[in-house]
Formats: structure tokens, sequence, C-alpha cells
């Protein structure tokens, strides 16, 4: 063996030596690639030694040869060692932080439930919309026409006062009731008609256990050829008996500028008649507000206040409790 053979052995031993030193102190699979690459790729130091085999006494070649496999195959063992050392320790890092303790205890989130005032409009709605009635909503800013002139209230009348509705500065007002989506409706459908119209309204009022200056209503109205005060009452006896079952119930005469003949609606419940709903045949003035023939056509509306309905229904004394948001209210619903 020629001193040459030896160097370049110790060479090869020094590169193993320096490369599972370095692999040993890696602690990311990026610095490991970068130390394969420097060890093991084509311009790394083994080739370069290799290089240097032709100044060898030939019967030594395959003697260095053997070796720098070696090397090679022992550097690629370290590798491979350390590449499986921190892939799993990336798994376990990732593990711990990911897992979930199902022995915490959960998060309290409470239970929300429907309003009552929203549980008695979807509960007549339901009733309506199971007679065939179709929902209709519109807007709460609105005109002196679609308010008053075009449900027959005559200029004077003391709804119209300042005192009573509430007035916008540009002359617009919030509706005082939901009739005015039914003129729209009219505008803009031909009979035959049925929708129920809930929506909130506004009145200039002092707020008491029974008065609220903004309320809810539900309205309903039927156009159509032919039709009598019966099919009114027969509609109304039908849905007071799903709202309240078989009480007995009654029709007293009454007026509103937008029916003709009217009517309001008691129903007997514990010895007391509770006044329930207002009601009428539309009035041919309406109908001809808005292009329907009053010779071909009638029709009758109803309409009530929800709060009121809902305070009968669930016995609730004071109208300012659907407004106050307390859970210890609410929650009995
Ligand atoms: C009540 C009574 C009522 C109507 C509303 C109505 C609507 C049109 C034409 C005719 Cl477009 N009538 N609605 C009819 C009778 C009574 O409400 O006491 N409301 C609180």
């Amino acid at each position: 063996m020629t001193a040459q053979t030896i160097e370049l052995e110790s060479q090869l031993d020094a590169i193993r030596q320096e490369a599972q030193a370095a692999i040993a102190d890696t602690e990311t699979l990026d610095q490991l690639e970068q130390l394969r690459v420097k060890y093991l790729g084509k311009k790394g130091p083994i080739p370069q030694v290799l290089g240097g085999m032709g100044k060898l006494d030939p019967a030594d070649r395959p003697r260095i040869g053997a070796r720098a496999n070696e090397v090679k195959e022992a550097i690629q063992g370290d590798l491979d060692r350390k590449r499986t050392a921190l892939q799993s320790a990336q798994i376990q890092a990732r593990l711990e932080s990911e897992a979930i303790d199902v022995t915490m205890p959960g998060v309290f989130r409470p239970q929300g439930r429907v309003h009552p005032l929203n549980g008695t409009i979807d509960q007549v709605l339901d009733i309506f919309v199971g007679m065939g009635y179709t929902v209709a909503e519109g807007p709460e800013m609105e005109t002196d026409y679609y308010n008053f002139e075009a449900l027959n209230f005559l200029p004077d009348h003391p709804a119209r006062d300042m005192q009573d509705t509430l007035y916008l500065p540009d002359g617009n007002l919030l509706r005082t009731h939901t009739s005015t989506v039914q003129i729209r409706y009219m505008e803009n459908n031909d009979p035959p008609i049925r929708i129920a119209v809930p929506g909130r309204v506004y009145r200039r009022d002092t707020v008491d256990a029974t008065h609220s200056a903004v309320f809810n209503q539900i309205e309903i109205l039927a156009i159509d050829e032919g039709l009598t005060f019966t099919d009114l009452k027969g509609t109304i006896k039908v849905f007071l008996q799903e709202m309240f079952g078989d009480l007995p119930i009654r029709f007293r005469p009454s007026f509103f500028p937008f029916t003709e003949p009217s009517a309001e609606v008691d129903v007997k419940w514990k010895g007391r008649w509770l006044e329930i709903l207002g009601c009428g045949m539309v009035d041919p003035n309406v109908l001809k507000a808005v292009g329907y023939d009053p010779e071909i056509y009638t029709g009758f509306a109803a309409g009530f206040g929800v709060e009121r309905l809902a305070m009968v229904m669930h016995q609730i004394d004071d109208i300012r409790r659907l407004y106050s948001s307390d859970l210890r209210f609410l929650n009995q619903f």
C-alpha cells in the first residue's frame, strides 16, 4: 500500500466522520436535505477523492473504490435514520398540539327560542296559509295616499291628525296599519286574491300596560266574484277555532272607513268576552281606488294586533314585557 492510498483512505474516513457529526446535529428535514446534497451530491467530497485515484497503484484502486462505497452507504444510512427520527418527532409534536381532551367540560350555550310575538305571528300565518292565503309584506314608511286616501279615510278623519300619526319631515308617514300593503298588492295583482299581511305599525300613543307606539298587526284580505259576509264569518270562525279551540264567538256591529258593513269579533273565555279582531266587507270605494269593478268583485278583510292576541293567549299582563328582553319572562315560552 502506498502513502497515497493511505491518504485517500483517511480522507474518506474523515468525510464519513464529519458527515456523521453534522447529521447528528441536524434539527430539521430541510437541513438534512442540505447535508445529503453536500455529502452525497455529484459535487460532494467523495467524487473529488475518487478523482485522485488515477495516481494510485492500480492494485489499490478496488480497495479505495470499496471504501468509498462503504462511506457512501454509511452516510446514506445515517441520513435515513435521521430522517425517520425527525419525521416521527414532527408527527408526535403535531399529535400533541392537536390533541382534544375529551374529558374537558363543554362550553355552555343557552338554548334560544322563538319570541312569543313571533310564535303568535307564525301560528296565525300557518292557519291562513292552510286556507290558501299568501303572505305579503311591504314598506313601513308610506304616503298619505296608501295609508289613508286609498282606504276611504275622509280628509278630516281624526286618525290623520298629527296627534295620532307619526309624520316624517317630507310629508310621508309611518304606516298606522298594514292595509297599505293590501292596497299595493291589489294595484299589482288581479282577483281572485287571498293574502295575509304581518308587519310593524306605528301610532302616536302614550305607552302604558296595553299601548305601544310601535306594535305588530296581521291583516287578511280576500277578493273574488261573489264573496259575501257569510264567507267572512266562516273564515273568521275557522281561524278562531284553530287558534283558541271550540269557544263561543260573537260578531258585534262596528265601523271602519275601509269596510262596510264592519264588525268586531269576541271570543268567550272563562266567562268573559275577549275582543280579538275587527273585520268587514271591503268598501266599494277601496275597490274603486285600486281599479277593481265593485259591481263584479266583492271581498272581505280582517285585522288584529299581534301583541293583544299574544297577551290574551298567554295571559300576559303588560305589553311592555314583550319588548323588554327579560329572560325570566321569555324563558317561560
Ligand atoms: C282592527 C281592524 C281591520 C281591515 C282591517 C282592510 C284592508 C283593506 C280593505 C279593507 Cl285593503 N279592510 N283591513 C278591515 C277591517 C278591520 O282591522 O281592529 N285592526 C287593529
